[in-house]
């Protein structure tokens, strides 16, 4: 149901890092119902949940081992149902992640398996080996091998697993998977959830087991990358259950282009309403994302432009719970961290499409401060660290490299205030807060007129009141090393958004007219921009 909620600026929530109620050290649900009043003051109207469901927390919840019941550390169901009230009273919907696949390894489905019940093995993906070899050559998305032994390694039977060897993939050739699946979507939509974030969505069915084309990543990812299953099953998902409660999907897709994103989307074709594609979360990486390149503004400019005129509807986002922090990726930060976290705000607001924001971003947080891979719990970054060991890269290069890229850096709590714990718990934080937190939080930011929400506020309230905004055409006008000017039109009136990705004065490469209508510095541009500068023109 896009008409409904493409307007919607959602505000990510990553339950873990968020807030924490009890002291234990783990943000929860009534940490996030104590922040409504924040989060709706911020102007947005639906959060995206990331998973609160049961699970042994090998991924941070993305390992589900009961879609029907809440992780105990973050509440309990009576909890969940007051957080959807108190959010409903405010005025804000709530989608939640849909992880659907894998599941956990302690799901009960795959316990039944596991203790010999037909019915539930044939829920996961399991294999003959051949030989002594694996069922096939293909590659994992968290760089370990897919294929795990299921049961006595005698029968040489393997089960698939695409991410963590504690996340099996589901069998969607089973149509008893499609049914549990839907009953689950419908248990959730039933309670008053406004829809889904749909994870990893366009990989779930596999169309073939055959070995893969060797690639540096993923060998094998063209026998499951948004395949006409995957396109049959989202329809029916869609025309079963989500269409009867008008819910609202946005899927993660993973190595979509323009033509895929389209196909997953295209309003007569009835699958998803929107998807979050990654190309410009590559813009900065040579290959593979843990190899990290310098950041050339240019690049992003060149993709986002892409992706502004080649899709109708996009979502726009620079942050999620898996990528580094943005105003640390786009930008100097130390000094410029605030203006440069505004003008990234000003550009995300100005694009075409729904604005989704992660948390922290609203106050320009940076990326964590570890010092070393014993501060990192991200499963990925553990796995990365043994297989660059594996290559023979050594120490300070593999952990520079993980530093980076670690998803670790987006996960560092949420810095509400300069008290101990940084307002996020007053226990032992489950993950190293970053020490900036006396300067880098909410209370202190929402002390200055000129903070980075202040900007947020202002720049979203303007999107939600601006036709133009919404609605209006894209043309890009101008990309250069570090300024882009891009224009946005309806019925002839148009809006010209300008960014300086420079931390110095720039000249403005053309020439631009109209009355300032939202700046980052105050006031308008000259004949120069100031460092990171944002300005948005109406032109009359
Ligand atoms: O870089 C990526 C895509 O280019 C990946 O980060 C990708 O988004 C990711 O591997 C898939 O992420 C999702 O599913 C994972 C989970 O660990 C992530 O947190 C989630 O966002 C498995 O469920």
């Amino acid at each position: 149901m896009l008409e409904k909620y493409k307007n919607s600026t959602v505000y990510q929530i990553y339950p873990r890092s968020f807030a924490d109620s009890d002291g234990d050290g783990v943000g929860d649900i009534r940490g996030i119902i104590s922040k409504l009043d924040y989060i709706k003051s911020l102007g947005v109207d639906m959060i995206w949940l990331s998973p609160v469901y049961k699970s042994p927390n090998d991924d941070n919840g993305y390992d589900i081992a009961d879609y029907k019941a809440i992780q105990p550390e973050f509440g309990t169901m009576e909890d969940f149902d007051l957080l959807l009230k108190e959010a409903k009273d405010r005025g804000i919907s709530i989608i939640m992640d849909l992880v659907i696949n894998h599941t956990s390894d302690e799901h009960e489905w795959f316990e039944r398996a596991k203790a010999g019940e037909e019915k539930y093995r044939d829920y996961y993906i399991i294999k003959k080996g051949k030989d002594g070899k694996l069922p096939n050559n293909w590659g994992n998305f968290f760089a370990e091998c897919p294929w795990e032994p299921f049961g006595d390694p005698a029968n040489e039977d393997y089960y698939l697993h695409l991410f963590s060897k504690k996340q099996p993939d589901l069998n969607w050739y089973n149509p008893e998977v499609y049914r549990e699946v839907s009953e689950i979507m419908r248990f959730w939509l039933e309670k008053g959830v406004a829809g889904f974030r749909c994870d990893v969505i366009n990989v779930i069915f596999k169309q073939s087991f055959a070995d893969g084309k060797k690639s540096l990543v993923l060998t094998g990812k063209e026998h499951y990358m948004s395949t006409d299953g995957c396109h049959s099953i989202l329809a029916a998902l869609r025309r079963d259950v989500l269409d009867k409660y008008e819910a609202f999907t946005v899927g993660e897709t993973v190595m979509v282009d323009l033509k895929k994103a389209y196909d997953l989307t295209a309003p007569e074709r009835g699958e998803l309403d929107t998807v979050f594609a990654f190309e410009h979360m590559e813009c900065d990486q040579i290959g593979v994302k843990w190899f990290k390149t310098r950041f050339k503004p240019k690049r992003l400019m060149t993709v986002l432009t892409k992706w502004q005129t080649g899709l109708d509807w996009n979502t726009c986002y620079f942050e999620n719970h898996d990528q580094p922090r943005s105003v640390t990726r786009f930008t100097k930060g130390g000094e410029y961290r605030e203006i440069g976290a505004k003008m990234l705000l000003g550009l995300l607001f100005s694009l075409r499409g729904t604005t989704f924001i992660y948390q922290g971003q609203e106050i320009g947080m940076t990326n964590g401060a570890f010092e070393s891979l014993d501060e990192i719990v991200d499963i990925e970054s553990h796995n990365v660290d043994k297989m660059a060991k594996g290559l023979g890269i050594i120490n300070p290069f593999r952990w520079r490299l993980i530093n980076k890229t670690s998803r670790d850096n987006a996960r560092t709590p949420m810095q509400w205030s300069a008290e101990s714990g940084a307002g996020f718990t007053a226990g032992k934080p489950w993950l190293k807060i970053h020490p900036n937190y006396t300067e880098v939080n909410v209370e202190r930011d929402l002390e200055n007129p000129d903070g980075v929400i202040a900007f947020f506020r202002e720049i979203n309230a303007y999107k939600k009141s601006s036709d133009v905004l919404l609605d209006g055409s894209f043309k890009e006008i101008y990309r250069g090393r570090w300024v882009y000017v891009f224009e946005r039109e309806l019925d002839g009136k148009r809006l010209t958004a300008v960014c300086n990705f420079a931390p110095k004065r720039v000249r403005i490469p053309v020439e631009l007219k109209g009355a300032v209508a939202v700046s980052n510095y105050g006031g308008g541009a000259g004949k120069w921009l100031r460092p990171y500068e944002f300005v948005l023109l109406e032109n009359v």
